[in-house]
């Protein structure tokens, strides 16, 4: 029988990064401050989540969002939430969401508002109907000094993500489960529904460097790039060993699984989307910098994610990440 008792140190995630802080000399708090608002934010998206059904949150609005999807009135309450409970830290001066065409300016940006936060705030939204994992992605940036007020807030959103100084992830699956990284680890917690907190349960944890697993819409399987679409005939072959597919359909909750087993998620470019359906500044940077963090790879099969330029605030790109020996493996079949 389990033993109910607690039997080890209880750390919040608010603690849990004061205390990473107080190990750097200088360090201001301004990350505690801004993953408390996040930490807030997923707490009220959760509720939501956890009461879809009966609360009226399920459907569509019945507008398109800036990428052409349906909206779902899910998103809006978890965007809305967002930046509400973000928007009110006086260090955060940009907001950019998957849901809004343009970035948000919530305070001057070279002012007191020194941090641009980007976020999806309810990935997997084809999932949200029918009781499947679904996630809120978030990706921290400093204003950059060298920018001409004038030009507004884009040109300090479009940078590379080797620039971000925090990022993570939040899934609502069969429990609320956040993982997040400021280049020091990456570190989870899980929600503790009856406290209302976020509880760590694993520091520094580390993707295994194999995992034979892969994850990817196979439905798009003809218009691959010829080198992915021999990586799957060989990944199912007996030569292979055959490996196993896993797919979810929401990114947050396919890396999630590949962070903790191992393997490898792939979304190529295909005839519908050519420059990949995944948005490189709040999708794939943030996890890409968890993957890094964690031991794995992340890149959009010629240039490390992390290394991309961004040319526009809603960029697509393909991506291809998880176990670093997997990621490897699929590249030896690209040419
Ligand atoms: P969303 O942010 O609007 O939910 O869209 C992104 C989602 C990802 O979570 C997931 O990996 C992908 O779209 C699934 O796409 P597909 O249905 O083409 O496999
Ligand atoms: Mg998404």
């Amino acid at each position: 029988m389990p033993n109910p008792q607690i039997t080890k140190p209880i750390t919040t995630i608010v603690q849990h990064i004061r205390e990473k802080e107080r190990s750097f000399p200088g360090a201001t708090g301004d990350l505690s401050w801004i993953l408390s608002g996040i930490a807030l934010a997923t707490r009220i998206i959760q509720s939501y989540v956890r009461r879809a059904g009966i609360a009226d949150v399920l459907g569509e609005v019945g507008t398109e969002n800036v990428q052409g999807e349906m909206v779902q009135k899910l998103d809006l309450v978890a965007n809305e939430t967002i930046l509400r409970c973000l928007g009110y830290r006086d260090i955060v001066g940009i907001m950019v969401s998957e849901e809004d065409d343009e970035p948000t300016i919530v305070k001057s940006p070279g002012g007191a508002g020194k941090y641009i936060v980007l976020f999806d705030p309810l990935d997997g939204s084809s999932n949200i109907d029918v009781n499947v994992s679904i996630g809120t992605i978030f990706s921290v940036l400093s204003c950059r000094d060298d920018v001409d007020e004038s030009r507004g807030a884009l040109p300090h959103c479009l940078q590379r993500g080797v620039e971000q100084v925090a990022a993570g992830y939040v899934v609502y699956g069969s429990s609320t489960v956040m993982a997040y990284t400021t280049g020091n680890g990456v570190h989870m917690f899980t929600l503790d529904p009856l406290i209302g907190a976020f509880v760590l349960h694993t520091d520094d944890i580390q993707m295994p460097n194999v995992g034979r697993m892969y994850s990817v819409n196979e439905a798009y399987y003809d218009s691959f790039p010829e080198g992915v679409r021999e990586y799957l005939t060989w990944a199912k072959s007996s030569e292979g060993g055959g490996y196993g597919l896993r797919y979810i359909g929401s990114l947050v909750a396919d890396f999630h699984r590949t962070l903790l087993k191992g393997g490898v998620f792939l979304y190529p470019p295909t005839a519908k989307n050519p420059s990949g359906k995944l948005r490189l500044l709040y999708e794939a940077n943030p996890l890409a910098f968890i993957a890094e963090q964690a031991g794995g790879a992340a890149t959009d099969f010629k240039e490390r994610i992390l290394d991309k330029q961004p040319d526009a605030l809603h960029a697509r790109t393909p991506l291809l990440m998880g176990s670093q020996s997997e990621v490897d493996r699929v590249m030896s079949f690209m040419t």
